[in-house]
């Protein structure tokens, strides 16, 4: 399930024109064309088989229309905004939310802030623990806080995917603590 969830992934989140997929504003598509247009592409996908995606994909990243007929990502597009822009709540978040990276780019974030880069938005965790394992994805794990009470005192906007995760256009360094730098502690001293 793993290469087809992540098949699923690519081409609801990032490039639907790789297999000639028809994405409407707020990111669905219909999963009779995602069949067979994968078909034609190599990859065999069976309603079962997206269903089950669906169902028990790690984090929920994936949701069906009421009709049963579509499909889409939650969140993580990078797909342009022009193209795919779904109507996220704008919403208070906790008091301090988390944002989990590798240590190799601290340095960088702390002169310029969390950017979105190729997503349309910063994502952020509610708990440390997701936090270090998104950073763990890129290498050393750190988990920077956010202050979110001083971001939303200077205007910025929150919003809560259904999966649970929170999304930011983007944080300055202002709002930004390194929790926990992965730093050399020598053995001997
Ligand atoms: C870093 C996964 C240098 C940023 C996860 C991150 C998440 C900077 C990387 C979701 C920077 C971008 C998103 C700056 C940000 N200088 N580096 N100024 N600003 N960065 O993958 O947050 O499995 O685009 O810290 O679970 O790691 O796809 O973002 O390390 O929720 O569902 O640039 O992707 O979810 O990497 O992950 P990404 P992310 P899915």
């Amino acid at each position: 399930m793993k290469s087809q969830s992540k098949f699923i992934s690519f081409v609801l989140r990032h490039q639907p024109e790789a297999i000639d997929l028809d994405i409407d504003k707020n990111g669905w598509v219909s999963i009779d064309q995602l069949i067979a247009n994968a078909k034609a592409a190599g990859t065999m996908l069976t309603r079962e088989i997206i269903q089950d995606v669906v169902d028990n994909n790690d984090k929920g990243r994936f949701a069906l229309s009421e009709d049963g007929k579509k499909i889409r990502a939650l969140q993580g597009h990078s797909i342009s905004k022009d193209r795919v822009s779904i109507e996220f709540e704008a919403k208070t978040p906790p008091e301090v939310l988390y944002h989990g990276t590798a240590t190799r780019f601290v340095d960088s974030i702390k002169e310029t802030g969390l950017k979105s880069f190729k997503r349309q938005y910063v994502h952020l965790s509610w708990n440390e623990d997701i936090a270090t394992s998104v950073g763990q994805r890129h290498g050393t794990p750190v988990i920077l806080e956010i202050d979110t009470q001083a971001m939303l005192d200077k205007g910025h906007v929150f919003y809560l995917s259904e999966n649970n995760v929170w999304l930011t256009e983007n944080v300055p360094a202002e709002f930004i603590t390194v929790k926990k730098e992965q730093s050399y502690k020598p053995k001997f001293k």
